[in-house]
């Protein structure tokens, strides 16, 4: 298999140039890669048409915009996954020296996942905040400071010329996520109690800062970081944790939502003004 071209610059050098087909069959022949995508696209088919129907009913604006946050998660899952089966957002990196997969040809790196965070945790945290009735401040500084979150996530993942940098892209994305983890648990908490949506809040809450810990965890351990597992293992631990933290956390916030409808359209809107 042909891993990398190459092409001629106006100086006359050459550079690599990796083709989308190299991914794809990277990907194709490994079936536990293959498999943690397709399965992600099965669950973001069926999760968007029951969200759909589950939202059906609704008639207040304020719980229609938690649905529609709520049906983002798996339509740009089912984009996310979609490029990434395609071999479009997955690309053959050369690890820098002293990471534990330098030299050992190209690495398998599927940096779709981390773009597409950018979009997905957003409407996430969108959701919850309009859950626990936040105010705008609170809502723009965790939905900024998670997508910071996911950029240098993104950065750490695609850095190829020094293994320090990668790590200090680390260091920084998690800081970011700290902030998103305090909103959380601090702030959003007792907006949710002012609010009577305290005890599905809480359990939301629960289950996203418990799984949301588990992909720093999951990058240090996976390919990516010290390559304790392998790039198949890496893959399907993040799809595991997202269909959780996606899927079965937006059908429990829309059941409820559906069934409580009332208690969310009184909420304070997070403009500030009436609606
Ligand atoms: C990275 C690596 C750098 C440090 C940290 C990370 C955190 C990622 C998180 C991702 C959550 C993703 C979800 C996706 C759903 O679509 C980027 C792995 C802190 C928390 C919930």
């Amino acid at each position: 298999m042909v891993l990398a071209t190459v092409f001629d610059t106006a100086a006359g050098s050459t550079v690599p140039l990796q083709t989308q087909g190299d991914a794809l069959q990277a990907i194709q022949d490994s079936f536990l890669l293959s498999s943690s995508f397709w399965a992600n696209i099965a669950l973001a088919g069926v999760s968007i048409l029951l969200f759909v129907y589950m939202g059906r009913n609704l008639s207040s604006s304020r719980a229609k915009l938690i649905w529609v946050a709520a049906l983002l998660v798996p339509l740009v899952s089912i984009s996310s996954y979609s490029s990434l089966v395609s071999g479009l957002t997955v690309g053959l990196l050369q690890m820098p020296a002293g990471h534990p997969l330098a030299g050992t040809g190209e690495v398998v790196s599927p940096w779709g996942r981390y773009l597409t965070w950018t979009f997905s945790t957003p409407a996430i945290l969108a959701a919850l905040g309009l859950l626990a009735g936040t105010d705008f401040t609170k809502l723009f500084t965790a939905i900024t400071m998670d997508i910071g979150m996911c950029v240098t996530g993104l950065a750490a993942a695609l850095t190829t010329s020094s293994l320090l940098i990668r790590w200090v892209f680390f260091g920084i994305s998690t800081a970011f996520f700290l902030v998103v983890v305090y909103i959380l648990l601090a702030e959003w908490s007792e907006d949710a109690a002012r609010a009577n949506t305290g005890e599905i809040f809480d359990t939301l809450r629960n289950l996203t800062v418990v799984l949301w810990f588990g992909y720093p965890v999951l990058w240090a351990l996976g390919s990516e970081g010290l390559a304790v597992l392998g790039v198949g293992v890496t893959s399907w631990g993040y799809s595991g944790l997202d269909i959780v933290a996606k899927y079965a956390f937006a059908f429990l916030l829309l059941r409820w939502v559906a069934n409580n409808e009332s208690v969310v359209a009184s909420n304070p809107s997070v403009f500030g003004g009436d609606d």
